[in-house]
């Protein structure tokens, strides 16, 4: 099958499982070989098949490209060792001077990569409410270089309006970077909103069972894809062939993963919202939640994410982490298991003291696909305790 063909002929479903997949030509093999060859046979100098050395180009890392940015309706695709080096990345498109805008809340170690790492050698940041559109257009700062949002946003589920955003950001000339870790391109494809960038941790959903780490960029300009290959290439944190596989095998069940994930994940928010000792539940469905029109405007569902406050506090929200049994105590997310985890005192360790510091008597929870009544009650055990 053509590729291109697939990326306007077939849906969703069928071009994870088809888009870059094509049976091997040479034996028929139906699963993308692992390529691990580093380097390949020239043909006479510079005569070589598309592939001369593994860190520019491997063809099951070039599967994997062409697969995802097919999802997410990119024409370029680019895979990373992990969702912060494709972050890094994508920063590298910056001057010194120019100023990252980063929404308000989102995963502590992109606050870190930008106000730690990338400040101090001259790229000033900020941190804005992104909600607020007209605060945006009127605050808007003469040196901004990009706008780098996650909707819904780690941990807090914000949702932010890509396509006004875009529409302010491109009066100024700015790029436009959207994380869309928790939504995934099956949920929402922020380049037909008007995102430049669309990046992700791939540990998450993508490969969607806690056994790889990886990241990519999607892109549909070409002059941004020629230098963010560029910079791929020239700097190297490409992902090894082995954890091309992986991603490309877990996306093959994204849909149905993702429509299980935001099933369960609606009868979690219920068993919260009716709980006495539950404060807050944070959930891109719920009609008060910051950024729901946005969230029911641009995505197709809410995803599988849920936060939470509890009334009583830190300790409370310790215990609860502490005290389920299904719902493991662990970072990352995204994956077939369900994790609950503090944000406060673990993934947003580091935004401590900033403006993107979270509540600290917040649980988060990422959603698995087990038994939905299983989950309810395991999380109404560890409720009950408070
Ligand atoms: O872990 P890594 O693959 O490098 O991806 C970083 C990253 C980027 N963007 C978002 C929205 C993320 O959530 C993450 C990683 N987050 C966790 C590990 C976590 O538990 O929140």
């Amino acid at each position: 099958m053509d590729d291109a063909d697939q990326t306007v002929a077939h849906s969703f479903a069928t071009r994870a499982i088809h888009a870059g997949q094509e049976p091997e030509p040479t034996t028929g093999a139906v699963v993308t070989p692992i390529s691990l060859s580093t380097t390949f046979a020239q043909d006479g100098v510079g005569g070589h098949k598309g592939f001369e050395y593994s860190r520019s180009g491997n063809p099951t890392r070039a599967a994997l490209e062409t697969q995802v940015a097919s999802l997410e309706q990119a024409t370029h695709g680019l895979a990373f060792a992990s969702g912060l080096a494709a972050e890094d990345n994508i920063l590298r498109l910056l001057r010194p001077g120019q100023r990252t805008l980063l929404g308000n809340d989102a995963y502590g170690g992109t606050f870190r990569l930008i106000a730690k790492v990338w400040s101090p050698l001259g790229f000033p940041w900020s941190a804005v409410d992104l909600t607020d559109i007209d605060a945006l257009a009127r605050d808007w700062p003469d040196d901004v270089g990009m706008v780098w949002l996650e909707t819904p946003t780690n941990p807090l589920l914000t949702c932010f309006d890509i396509e006004a955003i875009a529409a302010i950001a491109h009066e100024h000339d700015a790029i436009v970077v959207v994380d869309n870790t928790f939504a995934t391109p099956y949920l929402q494809q922020p380049l037909t909103l008007g995102a430049d960038i669309v990046v992700h941790s791939a540990t998450k959903y993508l490969g969607g069972h806690s056994d790889v780490v990886g990241g990519f960029v999607a892109v549909n300009d070409n002059d941004l894809a020629e230098r963010l290959l560029f910079t791929q290439n020239a700097a190297g944190a490409i992902p090894s062939p082995f954890d091309c596989y992986l991603v490309l095998r877990g996306v093959k069940t994204l849909a149905v993963r993702m429509d299980r994930h935001c099933e369960n994940a609606r009868a979690v928010v219920d068993i919260l919202a009716g709980h006495r000792a539950v404060e807050r539940v944070l959930y891109p469905q719920l009609p008060d939640h910051p950024g729901h029109a946005a969230a029911a405007k641009q995505m197709s569902d809410f995803g599988g994410m849920v936060s939470f406050t509890l009334t009583a506090g830190r300790e409370a929200a310790m215990t609860v982490a502490d005290s389920t049994e299904i719902f493991t105590l662990a970072e990352s997310l995204g994956a077939v298991e369900s994790l609950i985890e503090h944000p406060g005192a673990m993934t947003h360790a580091s935004a401590a003291g900033s403006p993107l510091e979270v509540p600290d008597n917040l649980v988060r929870l990422s959603v698995g696909i087990e038994d939905a009544t299983d989950l309810v009650n395991d999380l109404a055990q560890a409720l009950d305790r408070i």
